[in-house]
């Protein structure tokens, strides 16, 4: 048999200076709803995710806290690994920047960076926002209200001058812009990849890339007084996950270059400019595409403590349930653009799409068998042409559903998919099986057989972002596990009749609003 074919997605490590809220539940649900997409689709998948634990932020959040920076990020980084967990992620490794693997790849790409003469030691003078992690140009600045000076997020900066590396980031413009044009899918959405060009094309300064005021970091090779500047080190995650620095591990040939990195449109520049330079430096393939995916705020409003609308994933999971946040966040938000989220949101897509639309059709169907057919997959008879049209649809959606998927548009993947579930609901509702009962109860039996053939293979398709509920609704139609993959759906995978069902259940209840609300 041929190998598999390999897809290494990622995420965005995340600072553990604080728990995880609600922006780094979305980033990972979505980057897991592809990799399980990739999965089902007959892909041997990596999917890494982790934190990024060194840099200022870091220290100065511990030392505000009165803690030592170790046991900040001691106390923070499980609290991300549960939240992958409780959000039902599949990745496969979890990777921190303290780990000794990582120090060891870091220093690695550094060493190839400056035999390459990319790296020179200079003295650095100019602005850097810790809360960005990101030095900035004096005409990249404005003015707050209070006169200070805020970056292009709008976070304050500070003057910094001290000894520093620089990498020639100046010596990339050319190769980068090329690049860009040779690989047009490399950055998406389209709006960030023209956001990265007309900031290419702008010219690129070197850039520091130590500091010397702090020891919280990777080392520089041969001269440890200076540690790496954290994006050197934390992009450097993605290689270090599949086993850089060593190439001919079977992990790094199999996966590397990464298929793509999913991260936020903030850090857009970071994975298209910085990174890529980094590793045509140091003679290391690049990933094949980022994508910067939107901000999710409450109700309009970005989150801050300061607002007091912070919201923590895993109280989300458990007033709504684990399925139900991911379909919302994937549905309700187009990925690429930023999005809302709010309690009524939530309710209605609970309500309407889950327990109405899927929920109901399984639930219909499925206690109609029980009911009429003894709890076993009715014989269909002669297929009518309106037997045959929905049965097409669920047929054919598969590429129709890859094609959303290939473009990041996981909203619309999902909106292909309900709308074939809206179609077997309006068949349901007007083919009446319930009015065949005592008169054609063959004909009952076709219209209950092809609908839940049809349910069959919406939740093969809603695996992706549902793997709870997916599941659950394959294990009431008696599907063996290892059928469950898109190579079954359509005919390869149908209904066997005769099958015998377990007593049918619902899977997506209602969301009712708690007394006293
Ligand atoms: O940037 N909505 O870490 P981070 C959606 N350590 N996404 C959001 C968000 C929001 N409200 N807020 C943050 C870092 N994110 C670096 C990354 S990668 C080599 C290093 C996203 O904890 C953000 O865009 O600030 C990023 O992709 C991820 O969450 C982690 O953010």
């Amino acid at each position: 048999m041929a190998d598999k074919q390999t897809y290494y997605i990622t995420t965005a490590i995340s600072y553990p200076n604080d728990a995880p809220h609600i922006g780094h539940a979305y980033e990972a649900v979505a980057t897991d709803a592809i990799a399980r997409f990739r999965r089902l689709q007959g892909k041997d998948v990596f999917f890494l995710t982790g934190t990024d634990e060194h840099g200022i932020k870091m220290l100065q959040t511990a030392r505000k806290q009165g803690i030592e920076v170790s046991e900040l990020a001691d106390r923070n980084t499980p609290k991300f690994r549960e939240m992958v967990e409780v959000l039902n992620c599949s990745n496969d490794d979890f990777i921190t920047t303290r780990e000794k693997r990582h120090k060891r790849s870091t220093q690695e790409l550094w060493r190839r960076m400056a035999a390459a003469g990319d790296i020179y030691l200079d003295k650095y003078a100019g602005w850097y926002s810790v809360r960005d992690e990101a030095y900035y140009d004096e005409s990249e600045l404005s003015e707050g209200p209070d006169g200070a000076k805020l970056s292009p997020q709008g976070t304050p900066v500070e003057w910094v001058e001290e000894e520093s590396y620089f990498f020639r980031l100046s010596q990339f413009q050319d190769r980068l812009l090329a690049y860009y044009n040779e690989n047009p899918n490399f950055i998406g959405p389209e709006t960030r990849a023209n956001e990265v060009k007309s900031f290419v094309r702008g010219g690129l300064r070197d850039l520091s890339v130590s500091r010397t005021t702090f020891d919280w970091g990777v080392p520089v090779p041969d001269d440890p007084k200076h540690v790496m500047y954290v994006w050197v080190d934390a992009l450097t995650n993605y290689i270090t996950g599949v086993g850089f620095p060593d190439e001919d591990s079977e992990s790094f040939k199999k996966y590397w270059p990464a298929d793509v990195h999913i991260i936020g449109k903030d850090i857009i520049r970071f994975h298209a400019v910085y990174w890529p330079a980094f590793l045509m430096s140091a003679g290391v393939a690049l990933p094949k595409q980022v994508f910067g995916h939107g901000f999710l705020y409450n109700r309009g409003e970005k989150m801050s403590k300061s607002v007091g609308n912070v919201i923590d994933p895993n109280a989300l999971v458990g007033e709504y349930g684990v399925d139900q946040i991911r379909y919302f966040l994937l549905r309700e938000v187009p990925f690429g653009q930023d999005g809302n989220y709010s309690h009524d949101g939530i309710v209605q897509r609970i309500n309407a799409d889950l327990a109405n639309d899927l929920g109901n059709l399984a639930q219909r169907s499925l206690s109609m068998i029980a009911k009429n057919c003894g709890g076993i997959v009715p014989e269909p008879g002669a297929l009518t042409d309106n037997d045959k049209a929905i049965l097409a649809e669920a047929d054919g959606l598969l590429p129709r559903v890859e094609a959303e998927i290939d473009a990041f548009a996981i909203h619309k993947a999902l909106e292909v998919i309900w709308a074939l579930i809206a179609d077997a609901n309006r068949y349901f509702a007007g083919e009446e099986p319930w009015a065949h009962k005592k008169t054609d109860p063959e004909r009952m039996g076709t219209i209950l057989y092809v609908t839940a053939e049809v349910v069959r293979q919406a939740a093969i398709l809603a695996q992706a972002v549902m793997p709870e509920s997916g599941a659950k609704l394959l294990d009431l139609l008696n599907v063996p596990v290892e059928a469950r993959a898109f190579d079954r759906l359509g005919e390869a995978g149908r209904l066997k009749p005769g099958t015998e069902l377990p007593p049918p259940q619902a899977v997506f209840p209602r969301y009712v609003e708690p007394e006293g609300d």
